[in-house]
């Protein structure tokens, strides 16, 4: 079975590159891959996301949450658009003059684009969640590869799967945050985000290898 498990790569500063390449080399063969955000960016800049890249062949995701004209987005992502697969946007911004433009940009570099429809912590509550609707309908208009939804609301994750069968759903929230490996999955997402729970483990190879076998369970109980 192929690995659904994505790692999330957020280092503390004053932690080696080093540590996250040898990481990224131990852990390859088993996760579908890798997600760096502003800390990775900060820490090691353009040349820290190209060693990452070489260290390892699997998906390579920038998650900037990016929520800005369409420009500007653009401009950000030029200076790291060679080393990555994927990039995370809010849906929130909305098409005109926003997720159109990046949408077509992503498309004419084979990038691939993934839209935050709701998020892991509580305060999704205030506003995010009581427009999801109003989100899924920006994400249908646009169709983008992939949805984030979160793995600590498994209901949601339901919700966003019956609204949007043709996305691939990413599920954060998994260990640290309280949802366990596999209630994403089980609620319908095709990859489980996985941060601290592995990276701060002192083993994350048999982390991961158990996180996988939690996935496979997960996989039989939904039946696909
Ligand atoms: P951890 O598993 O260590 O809690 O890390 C979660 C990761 O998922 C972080 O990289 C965070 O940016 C990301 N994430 C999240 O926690 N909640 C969301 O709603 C969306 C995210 O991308």
């Amino acid at each position: 079975m192929e690995s659904r498990v994505i790692i999330a790569v957020d280092p503390s500063p004053g932690t080696s590159l080093d540590r996250w390449v040898s990481l990224a080399s131990s852990l390859c063969d088993l996760v579908a891959g890798f997600k760096v955000g502003l800390p990775f960016m900060f820490s090691y800049g353009v040349s820290g996301l190209r060693a990452l890249r070489g260290s390892c062949d699997g998906l390579l995701i920038a998650d900037f949450k990016l929520a800005d004209v369409e420009h500007v987005m653009v401009s950000t992502l030029s200076h790291v658009i060679g080393y990555v697969d994927g990039v995370i946007a809010h849906s929130f911004i909305g098409l005109k003059g926003g997720l159109e433009g990046l949408k077509g940009y992503l498309d004419s570099v084979g990038v691939r684009l993934i839209l935050v429809i709701s998020m892991s912590h509580e305060g999704s509550l205030d506003v995010i969640d009581v427009n999801i609707d109003r989100l899924l309908w920006v994400a249908d208009r646009l169709k983008p590869w992939g949805l984030v939804a979160p793995a600590t609301r498994p209901q949601v994750i339901s919700h966003v799967r019956g609204r949007a069968p043709w996305a691939v759903i990413l599920a954060p929230g998994v260990g640290v945050q309280g949802a366990r490996p596999g209630d994403g999955i089980r609620a319908g997402a095709d990859y489980e985000i996985v941060g601290r729970l592995v990276t701060e483990a002192s083993n994350p190879v048999e982390v991961v290898k158990w996180i996988n076998g939690e996935h496979a369970r997960a996989l039989r109980e939904r039946g696909g």
